[in-house]
Formats: structure tokens, C-alpha cells, sequence
């Protein structure tokens, strides 16, 4: 297991590169470009700006979350085309610095979603909280009336640049089914893992996250069947899955470490993190020990110890903990944390085995 850390870039994150390279047994940070709209290609002296960074602090850059993909791609547009050859020259671009794990998403308009940043938890931390009779309820037409008339409004992880060409997109996505959806991401596969392949970097689909529609727009990473399916797309080591036990943990049927054995070869990164399920379907995300949630990162670790992972991880969203002012979820302190006791569950699970 080789342990990264996610980093916004200068100036767009609170946590910096010597901290990072403090936590035990960090070899590199998780990063992107986060300021380069979905289908643009990436201009090299930015990739190797991050890269001098980086190496500054004796940290690599193997992996890159995400390489966002165009609308106009999960769409199925005919204007796809050009965005995926853009996708191709970024891949060979960060084939040149050494990066080997693209970490991307395939849902429709939002990434991630939540209804509230800062939830207290019991012992006054604060964390990420899904709410699930507020999505359930929101008509997205509403939520697009109310962004239009307030100019500040903003919803988590949603970015501004989306959020204006929203009313749009909804009118185009009524157009999709999930079949339509399962083809326009084997488009896109059978034309960019050749050339990610060449260039040696596994390609690695992050769950949808919550792992089900939202807003009535179609989502199809959500459980073991569908990766299943999704595998067999493109049937090579070059199309991967990014697993994220909280994303799929989400929903109570995903059995995470079961995944973990099942797509064992498939898996070149990762996330580790652990949430509270309620009864209603809300959920709330907690500190990454078993205890602490309903996701048993214990025994998704010994999953991954048993099939002798060698890929890359890390910790996930954390809690905002010790009054931290940080980006939801991407705290220092909560998410170090977190990778202690990833390492420590992973030592004892070696000693052991050394021992027998
Ligand atoms: C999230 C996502 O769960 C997560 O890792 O923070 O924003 C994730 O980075 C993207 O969905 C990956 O493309
Ligand atoms: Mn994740």
C-alpha cells in the first residue's frame, strides 16, 4: 500500500506540502488543476510546476484526482470528439512527468453531494452530512431559480462555472437514460484507455457519491454489480476503479470489502473512509475508525491486506476537528489521523502474518 495525500495546489488549500510530507509514510500527493475547466487540455509548465513542488519536499505526483470529464462526453454529443482528444494529449502529458493513476467520475453535472459542510457531531467536531428528504425534496428546477436570483449562493463541491450552465444541462440530460449513460462511457473508454495504456497510467472511475440518482439525473458507479459491468467495458488493467468505501458505503447493500477481494487486480487507488448511516437514509461522516461508523474500514483493510495491494491509497474526507479552518472534509489533522490508523491495522496485520 502506498500512502498519498490529496493537495489542492498553492494557495487554493490550508494544509502545505512540508506538513503533508510529516505524516508518517507519505510518499506523494493526490493532485490536479483545479482552476482547468472539464475538456481542456492541460498546459505543461502548470503539470510541471506541481511537479518542482512536489519534489521540493521529496513528495511524488503519481497520482492525479481528477481529469474532469466534458458534459459534452457523458452527454454523448457529436462535440464530444474534440474534448476527448484533449483528454488524450493530457494523458500523454502527464505520461511525461511519471504520473501513473487518473482518478475521474462519470456523474451527470454534480460531483459529490451533501446538504450541510459543517454538522456537529457529538463531541463538536463538524463534518460532512447528507440529508436525504432535502435532495429527495428539491425540485431541480427550483434549486436553478433560486441560484439565478442569488448571485452568492453556493452548494458544496458544486462549481460556479456548472452551476451557471445548469438549467441547460438538466434540459439536455432529460435526453439520457442510464443506457445511454453506460454508452457514452464505453465511448470514452474504448478511445482513451489504448492510449492510457501506452503511456502506462491506469485510469481509476470514482463512485457516485451518493451511489444513487439524484435530481433525476441518471448514476450508474454505484454498486458491485455495476462495476462488474463496468469492468468488462474495456477488459484491461489500464480501466480501473478508484474504491471509495465512503461513497459506496453509503448505501447499506455495498459490501466494500467484498469489492475489494471480487475487483482485487482492478484497483490501482484507494479512498478510505468511514460515515454513519442513519434509518432514513441521511448519513454523516465520522472519523475513519470502525467504531466510529457503519463502514468497517478494519475489514476492508484486511481486504486489501489479503490480496496484497500494492496500489495506491488514501484517506479520504475527514472531520473538522481541533477548531481547524480548512476545506470541507480536507482538513490536516482528521485525515493524518486517519492514515494512522490505516498504518496501524496494516503493521499488525504484517507482524501477524510474519508471525504465523
Ligand atoms: C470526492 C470527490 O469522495 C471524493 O473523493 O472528494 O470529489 C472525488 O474527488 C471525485 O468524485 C473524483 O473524480
Ligand atoms: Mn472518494
Amino acid at each position: 500500500m502506498r500512502m498519498t495525500f490529496r493537495w489542492f495546489g498553492e494557495g487554493n488549500d490550508t494544509v502545505d506540502l512540508r506538513h503533508i510530507k510529516q505524516i508518517p509514510g507519505v510518499e506523494g500527493i493526490v493532485w490536479s488543476l483545479h482552476d482547468m475547466a472539464a475538456g481542456v487540455e492541460w498546459p505543461m509548465d502548470r503539470i510541471e510546476e506541481v511537479k518542482k513542488q512536489a519534489d521540493e519536499h521529496g513528495l511524488n505526483i503519481d497520482v492525479v484526482e481528477s481529469v474532469n470529464i466534458h458534459e459534452d462526453i457523458k452527454l454523448g454529443l457529436p462535440t464530444r470528439d474534440k474534448y476527448i482528444e484533449n483528454y488524450k494529449k493530457t494523458i500523454e502529458k502527464l505520461g511525461k512527468v511519471g504520473v501513473k493513476v487518473i482518478c475521474y467520475n462519470f456523474m451527470p453535472v454534480f460531483d459529490w453531494t451533501r446538504t450541510d459542510l459543517f454538522k456537529e457531531l457529538e463531541d463538536g467536531s463538524t463534518a460532512l452530512f447528507y440529508e436525504k428528504a432535502i435532495v429527495d425534496d428539491m425540485d431541480p428546477m427550483d434549486l436553478v431559480n433560486t441560484i439565478n436570483d442569488n448571485p452568492d449562493f453556493t452548494m458544496p463541491g458544486w462549481e460556479p462555472e456548472r452551476l451557471a450552465q445548469l438549467s441547460k444541462l438538466f434540459d439536455a440530460y432529460k435526453e439520457v437514460s442510464e443506457e445511454d449513460l453506460w454508452n457514452n462511457l464505453q465511448y470514452f473508454l474504448e478511445q482513451i484507455i489504448p492510449v492510457a495504456a501506452e503511456n502506462d497510467i491506469k485510469m481509476a472511475i470514482h463512485p457516485d457519491d451518493p451511489p444513487w440518482p439524484i435530481f433525476g439525473l441518471p448514476r450508474i458507479i454505484t454498486g458491485k454489480e455495476n462495476l462488474r459491468r463496468f469492468v468488462k467495458l474495456v477488459d484491461s488493467p489500464y480501466n480501473g476503479i478508484t474504491l471509495c468505501s465512503g461513497s459506496l458505503g453509503a448505501n447499506p447493500n455495498n459490501n466494500v470489502a467484498e469489492m475489494v477481494r471480487e475487483f482485487a487486480d482492478r484497483i490501482p487507488f484507494a479512498h478510505i473512509r468511514n460515515l454513519k448511516r442513519y434509518d432514513n437514509g441521511d448519513f454523516i461522516e465520522t472519523s475513519h475508525r470502525s467504531e466510529d461508523g457503519s463502514v468497517d474500514i478494519l475489514e476492508i483493510m484486511k481486504a486489501y491486506h489479503d490480496i496484497g495491494f500494492t496500489g495506491y491509497a488514501r484517506p479520504d474526507h475527514g472531520r473538522h476537528i481541533w477548531d481547524e479552518k480548512c476545506r470541507p472534509g480536507y482538513g490536516l489533522y482528521d485525515r493524518g489521523m486517519g492514515i494512522m490508523y490505516m498504518w496501524g491495522v496494516w503493521d499488525s496485520l504484517n507482524r501477524y502474518k510474519e508471525n504465523n
